[in-house]
């Protein structure tokens, strides 16, 4: 396999630090705030389905944060995004409502998708969030489909879709590529290479590791990034975007990252997963979003330990009291199973 990552991946790349330097403040905090909210919000739906409380299966995406946290500082309500089969990050960072999301994975009629869905079936319209799906790439085509929409409206509104690097293995994300170029749709295809599709690493499914060199066979213009840097994430979707609210067409980022969790539910898959040791799990942690955005702002004393405290043990409390809410909500009524199914 070639690497072409351009380090992104290798071990002595894990360290590096990010630089906060002539970053808005406030921006910072939210991003930072943001994340935080996402990966406890995960790690407490990780705890639920560990103590069986939780039915379905979830798949988190903790390690992963800073990706929809940094290209949703770019978005509008009025943007229509499209997720994956792990999808958490995707809704919340355009919309934090945790308890709303806890109810939708408990089965609750107070969920996102009326208790209808669970963690791979969310829907949020108001945020601009058009759905998550487990058929992996299932939503790509949509997504062009809804720029399409909003090209042929003469709105500036962009489309977005998180595609992982094995649902870039599918046919239907090609012919999407091909599509998206042909119409000059404003649709940003947003790679999360974690390097893993379920159990199995990208050297043993790919002939490189570079997902966007599709873009360049497509004439998209991408971007490769490094997806456990919240700012580069911001910066860098920020420039596609703003190209393609103003009709320049399509536009690629690939965003290097890791997850910290197995496939799927709340164990590390090392026993199961094909070339994943401890070690490399151990190492990414190093490479965390949030203590490296963190320890930056520190660093440039502009946040202190104190306050990170603070909010983290506030995070702690909001998320306690919405989980206890959300156990004790309905289910929907057995009469309502078969009144949102299209047909
Ligand atoms: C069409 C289809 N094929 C296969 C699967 C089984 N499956 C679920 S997730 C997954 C791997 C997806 O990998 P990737 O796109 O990299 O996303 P990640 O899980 O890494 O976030 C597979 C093969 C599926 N759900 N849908
Ligand atoms: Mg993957």
């Amino acid at each position: 396999m070639k690497h072409e990552l351009n380090g992104l991946s290798d071990p002595e790349t894990y360290q590096n630090p990010i630089s906060v330097n002539n970053q808005d403040v406030s921006a910072l905090k939210n991003m930072l705030s943001a994340m935080l909210l996402i990966r406890k919000t995960e790690q407490q739906l990780a705890l639920g389905r560990k103590n069986g409380l939780i039915g379905g299966p979830v798949h988190l995406g903790v390690g992963q944060e800073a990706i929809a946290v940094g290209i949703s500082q770019n978005l509008k309500k009025t943007d229509r995004v499209f997720g994956t089969h792990r999808s958490h990050s995707h809704l919340l960072a355009l919309n934090p409502d945790f308890y709303r999301l806890f109810a939708e994975v408990l089965g609750k009629k107070t969920g996102f998708s009326k208790g209808m869905g669970g963690s791979m079936h969310l829907y949020d319209q108001s945020s601009g969030f058009y759905g998550s799906a487990p058929i992996v790439a299932g939503t790509v085509p949509l997504a062009v489909g809804a720029a399409m929409a909003a090209k042929m409206q003469n709105t500036d509104d962009i489309s977005v879709a998180y595609i992982g690097d094995g649902a870039a293995e599918e046919g239907v994300v090609h012919e999407s590529f091909n599509l998206a170029k042909i119409q000059e749709a404003p649709m940003l295809f947003a790679i999360e290479n974690n390097l893993f599709a379920s159990h199995m690493h990208i050297s043993l499914r790919q002939p490189s590791d570079m997902i966007s060199r599709f873009a360049k066979a497509n004439d998209i213009p991408y971007k490769l990034v490094d997806g456990n840097d919240v700012i580069a994430v911001a910066k860098a979707s920020k420039e596609l975007i703003n190209d393609m609210r103003a009709g320049k067409g399509p536009g690629l980022i690939e965003l290097v990252t890791y997850r910290w969790y197995g496939h799927v539910d709340w164990r590390d898959d090392v026993d199961v997963g094909v070339e994943r040791s401890l070690d490399d799990i151990e190492n990414w942690k190093a490479r965390d979003p949030i203590s490296r955005l963190s320890k930056a702002m520190i660093e440039s004393n502009i946040w202190t330990k104190e306050q990170e405290e603070e909010l983290s043990n506030s995070i702690d409390n909001d998320i306690q009291n919405a989980w206890e809410k959300a156990m004790h909500d309905l289910y929907p009524s057995p009469d309502a199973t078969l009144k949102y199914v299209y047909s």
